[in-house]
């Protein structure tokens, strides 16, 4: 492997196949099939099957959390959280963040303000926080990000001083530990995603976690406008069901994450070896939290020390079939629907305009083995060694 030239010049691809950044997680065929035709057999596919009651007891035992309140998807579950908590006005939010956490805001009327976020850890930096907070200010969504945490007990201290409502975007740390706190115990709800490239898979799901009896009763009610538990009075309801073929599949996974879990961060463990050694890469390392799912290898590419930058070296890593990915590009700020206010942001937010340009995903999950991931970092040491080469031929084929 030493010997052969990158894919991007002319040379033969490391992998024959495309590998992806996602965790896609599939039970074993026969798991499956028996899973299906149960559903099948009962004829009951959707509306708080038993499956879907099945796994909302399990992750409340599992999460230590009161109310378990499976959904759809966690984009319709954040649309629901600021919908039971009655938010309004604006709501303060980091930008780097996958986009349906800003686009829950606004398809319930409320307008996000976006914050900066810690260059080290890439999450919510809570003393920027007081600069933004005004009158038409309800809330904060805090986000936690790539298997980690936004330091959840300092965020609670701060937003009930201000008196402001708190609630918490998980779809990436399903299993994390903060102390000896599982998230979804923070806030008035945290909202997990379980979508196929996530730890805990339904294919497409999420869930919503609350220790409040009036909002989970709330919650379950926006839900479903077929209604399930006791019924409250809401504004607005929803379908945010969970189909029983959706809980089959969170169900095994759920009953695998231990194993996914651990081989998810025996990867990491090769690739925090492995990239510690090339000059200019930093793989970020899940810090606020006493256990992580590790279900994202994060790093951050600095140009000037790397020699090449992050877009130049995810070319190079696709030529070679590793599918490594910008997150989050452009920014919530700069994407559509939210770049008309790019003005008032110009310069405002720089830890998330730089995470932007220099941020890359790196391959893990059930598509990936320790061995795949020794290859990827020879490609990405090859290409710091080799960065002088590269960078003449990206520049020729700019010409
Ligand atoms: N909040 C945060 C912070 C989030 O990151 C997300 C979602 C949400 C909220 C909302 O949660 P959900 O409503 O989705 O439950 C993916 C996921 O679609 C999305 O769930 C996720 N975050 C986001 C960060 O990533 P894309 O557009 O990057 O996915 P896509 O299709 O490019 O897939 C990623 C990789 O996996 C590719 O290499 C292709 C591969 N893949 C993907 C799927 C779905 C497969 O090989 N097979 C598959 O079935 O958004």
């Amino acid at each position: 492997m030493k010997n052969r030239d990158f894919a991007l010049l002319g040379g033969v691809p490391t992998f024959a196949k495309l590998l992806p950044v996602g965790q896609l997680y599939f039970p074993s065929w026969d798991r499956y099939e028996a899973a299906m035709r149960g559903i099948i057999e009962r004829r009951y596919y959707t509306n708080q099957g038993p499956l879907t009651q099945q796994l909302e007891e399990r992750l409340q035992d599992y999460l230590g959390v009161k109310h378990a309140i499976c959904v759809t998807n966690a984009t319709i579950g954040l649309m629901m959280a600021s919908e039971a908590l009655e938010l309004s006005g604006k709501v303060i939010m980091p930008s780097f963040t996958f986009i349906a956490s800003a686009q829950s805001l606004s398809w319930t009327g409320i307008e996000p303000v976006f914050c900066d976020v810690d260059p080290a850890t890439h999450q919510i930096t809570i003393d920027k926080l007081d600069a933004l907070i005004d009158e038409q200010v309800s809330g904060i969504m805090g986000i936690n990000l790539w298997g980690d945490a936004c330091n959840p007990v300092a965020l609670e201290k701060f937003a009930h001083s201000r008196g402001l409502k708190l609630y918490f975007d998980s779809a990436h740390a399903f299993g994390c530990v903060v102390g000896s706190t599982r998230i979804a115990n923070f806030g008035s709800i945290e909202v997990f995603s379980f979508h196929a490239t996530k730890v805990l898979s339904a294919t497409e799901g999420g869930c919503l976690c609350t220790n409040d009896d009036m909002l989970a009763a709330r919650l379950r009610n926006i839900r479903s406008s077929y209604g399930a538990g006791k019924p409250v009075p809401v504004v607005k309801t929803s379908n945010g069901r969970m189909s029983e073929a959706q809980a089959a599949i969170a169900l095994m996974s759920l009953e695998d994450f231990p194993q996914n879990q651990q081989k998810n961060e025996l990867l990491f463990r090769i690739y925090e070896g492995r990239l510690e050694h090339i000059p200019g890469i930093r793989l970020v390392k899940p810090s606020g939290v006493t256990f992580s799912n590790y279900q994202y290898i994060i790093c951050d590419v600095y140009e000037d020390v790397f020699g090449l930058s992050r877009d130049s070296l995810i070319a190079v890593l696709k030529a070679e079939n590793v599918n490594a990915r910008r997150y989050f590009y452009p920014g919530t700020h700069r994407s559509i629907g939210y770049c008309d206010n790019l003005p008032s942001y110009e310069g405002r937010l720089p830890v998330t305009d730089h995470l932007c340009a220099s941020c890359m995903q790196l391959p893990v999950g059930a598509m990936v083995d320790s061995n795949a991931v020794e290859m990827i970092c020879e490609i990405i040491d090859r290409a710091q060694s080799n960065s002088r080469r590269l960078r003449s031929f990206f520049a020729e084929r700019s010409n």
